[in-house]
């Protein structure tokens, strides 16, 4: 296959169309109208069902509700902080909090369709959280991307690969690569800004469900980490790159548990009925201060848990049953009120995540009669849920401190970058919703920053030729070796994708603390895991692609090898155990709050192929 070539001149190149993308290219839409600016979006698959919310969600999980006195902005800030023990980018935090509930009443106004209380007000399933309907989510959200900037702006079903700096100055952006995964077709995309909001990062890690039931973990599998790669390449500073998720989760169909902790109070026991989290009340004094706080942070939640498991105590059951018990109860068993709870209860999944309620079906489990089981996950990289990997991004002028801010609101160490959702560090838990507004306030600055530069970025041919021979070389590969072996998945020669990928995630998962290693790692596990990664690394140039669809699993690989060497690097950086439940450094056991309360950057450069680590401090913002 020969591919064509097509080149796209815009101002602001938007890449990834989830939730940051769209509320992106709403806002750039709004403001570059009256400039005459041409904004154009690109995602790899169809916006309409495309991302994390792909399937839908039934639950925003970050409103403020201001406009009730529920909550302001610097009440979230504190929330941020102690979730995240101690270490957030505060000035960003404060920015989403305080702009979040305008994008959620946007949703309401498009049609979104949410449960509501009998004063009218937004039902809440606790403090942040508030209910939706929440199905075709991403739909709405998507159509009013496309009316902002116009459907012939938005780029589909192509994969964006590689950014492009300036020819002169590889300190500015200059556009962005990527290939059509639906004909062969390269396309060069010229920009005078890029906002990346290409997502988080899954499958870099073993997950429980392997063979026959790989792909079924909770984020969204098709999210391959290349917003964090992207940028990792094009040099930007990226900063707490050690800081993964792991959330409990039902097990098997990765049902999310918020809505049974917080509306159900469903509380989580092993299985010889004791509570986990008062069993191990004691370990919390360890990560005093957050561990002394409300709520428990999230990795303290899973350290417990762990503990429990072992001590041969599990397996763990969210006692469903015993909260709808109570809750029928309530309502005096009024079989009109059980129902609608039941149907609550199971549109929780329905709306989210099918597959739980599949399971449940299918292992003849009734929630209000069985408990089911939870576990941890594997870890995610991804910056929008209780944790905040990430690019580092300048603050707001008006709320950031001098340290944390270059000029424009989001925008990276790479001028003329932005970046918002699962690719800016720092600011967890901003959800859905926060994850939209982000991407509006990257869009504002980076229409700003167009206006302040009018010159056009150089591209340089050169690069751009050297692109398309290093996209194309898995076919070239195949070509070579074909004919060395009578099978085309067993080949001397080369390596197919998904060999590539089990590879990947057996080295992350036994060295870099998995969850089959129970998240532990120290530093000669991390060296070594570095060392069968370069290895691994070398043998990737040998993989190979049988048609579109085998080369774009080629470069998703490519994605999580990235992020897999990073989160590597920063784990081997930070002496110390922060976030346990999260990951353990058995050499370095405590949390540190003396040398460690500051955040680790890195910087690879794409001129030498260095890393470099370094410490940045923590300001605090809000008292
Ligand atoms: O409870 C390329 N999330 C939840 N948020 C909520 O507000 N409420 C919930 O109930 C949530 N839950 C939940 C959530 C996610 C999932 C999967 C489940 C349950 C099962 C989290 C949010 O969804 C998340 O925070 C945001 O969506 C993050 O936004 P963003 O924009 O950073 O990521 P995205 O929406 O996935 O979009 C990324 C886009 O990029 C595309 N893409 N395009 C071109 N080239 C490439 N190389 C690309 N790589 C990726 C993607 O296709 C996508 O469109 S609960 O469990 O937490
Ligand atoms: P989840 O469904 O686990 O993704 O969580 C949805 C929301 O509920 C997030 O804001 C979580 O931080 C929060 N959450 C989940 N479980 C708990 C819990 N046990 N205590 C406090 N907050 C929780």
């Amino acid at each position: 296959m020969n591919p064509e070539t097509e080149v796209v001149d815009c101002d602001v190149l938007i890449l990834g169309g989830g939730m940051a993308g769209c509320g992106a290219a709403y806002e750039a839409g709004y403001w570059a109208k009256n400039k005459g600016l041409r904004v154009v979006l690109v995602e790899k698959g169809a916006i309409e069902r495309s991302g994390a919310v792909a399937m839908g969600l039934s639950a925003i999980n970050c409103y403020m509700g201001m406009k009730f006195g529920e909550n302001q902005p610097e009440d979230f800030v504190r929330y941020v902080r102690q979730d995240l023990m101690g270490l957030s980018r505060e000035d960003l935090v404060y920015d989403i909090a305080r702009n979040v509930d305008s994008t959620v009443h946007l949703l309401e106004e498009w049609g979104l369709p949410f449960f509501k209380t009998p004063e009218g007000r937004y039902k809440r399933e606790g403090r942040w959280q508030i209910m939706i309907h929440g199905e075709s989510y991403k739909p709405i959200v998507a159509e009013a991307a496309k009316k902002a900037v116009g459907e012939d702006n938005i780029y589909e079903r192509i994969f964006v690969s590689h950014l492009l700096t300036d020819a002169k100055d590889p300190g500015r952006i200059a556009g962005a690569v990527g290939f059509s995964v639906r004909e062969p077709k390269i396309y060069v995309f010229k920009a005078k800004a890029v906002i990346c909001a290409a997502g988080g990062a899954t499958g870099v890690f073993r997950p429980h469900a392997v063979g026959e039931g790989l792909g079924r973990i909770w984020y969204a599998p098709w999210n391959t980490g290349s917003v964090y790669k992207l940028m990792i390449t094009a040099g930007a500073e990226m900063s707490q790159f050690e800081h993964r998720l792991v959330v409990a989760r039902f097990k098997d169909g990765y049902g999310p548990v918020g809505m049974w902790f917080l509306l159900f109070k469903s509380v989580l026991k092993n299985a010889y009925g004791e509570l986990v989290e008062q069993k191990w009340a004691e370990l919390l004094k360890d990560w005093a201060p957050y561990g002394l706080g409300k709520p428990i942070p999230t990795p303290l939640r899973n350290h417990q848990m762990i503990q429990d498991y072992l001590a041969g105590r599990g397996p763990h059951y969210l006692r469903t049953d015993e909260a709808l018990q109570k809750i029928f109860a309530e309502v005096q068993n009024d079989p009109k009120k059980v129902r609608e709870i039941e149907s609550d209860a199971w549109e929780d999944f329905l709306d989210m995540t099918m597959s739980q309620a599949l399971v449940w079906a299918s292992e003849n489990i009734d929630p209000a009669k069985t408990p089911s089981e939870v576990v941890l996950t594997e870890p995610y990289l991804m910056g929008s849920h209780a944790s905040a990997t990430g690019a580092w991004v300048s603050g707001p002028e008006d709320v950031a401190p001098k340290e944390y801010f270059w000029g424009y609101n989001r925008m990276t160490t790479v001028r003329g970058l932005f970046a918002a959702g699962d690719g800016v560090s720092g600011s967890a838990h901003k959800f859905s919703s926060g994850s939209h507004v982000e991407g509006r306030l990257a869009a504002k600055a980076a229409v700003a920053y167009v206006h302040d530069n009018p010159d056009t970025p150089n591209v340089d041919p050169d690069r751009v030729q050297a692109l398309r021979q290093e996209l194309w070389r898995p076919f070239e590969v195949l070509e070579q070796s074909a004919g060395a072996s009578t099978k085309p998945d067993v080949n001397p020669n080369y390596v197919l994708p998904k060999q590539a990928l089990l590879r990947l995630q057996k080295i992350m998962d036994e060295y870099a603390a998995g969850q089959g290693a129970y998240y532990i790692t120290n530093e000669p596990t991390l060296l070594r895991g570095l060392e069968l990664l370069g290895q691994f690394k070398i043998d990737l140039q040998s993989m190979a692609a049988r048609d579109l669809h085998d080369l774009l699993r080629c470069w998703e690989v490519w994605d999580r090898v990235w992020c897999a060497e990073a989160h590597m690097q920063h784990l081997l950086y930070r002496q110390e155990t922060r976030w346990p439940g999260y990951y353990y450094r058995g050499d370095y056991p405590h949390i540190d709050e003396e040398n460690w309360k500051c955040f680790v950057n890195s910087r690879y450069d794409p001129a030498t192929g260095q890393w470099t680590m370094s410490k940045k401090p923590y300001i605090q913002v809000v008292p």
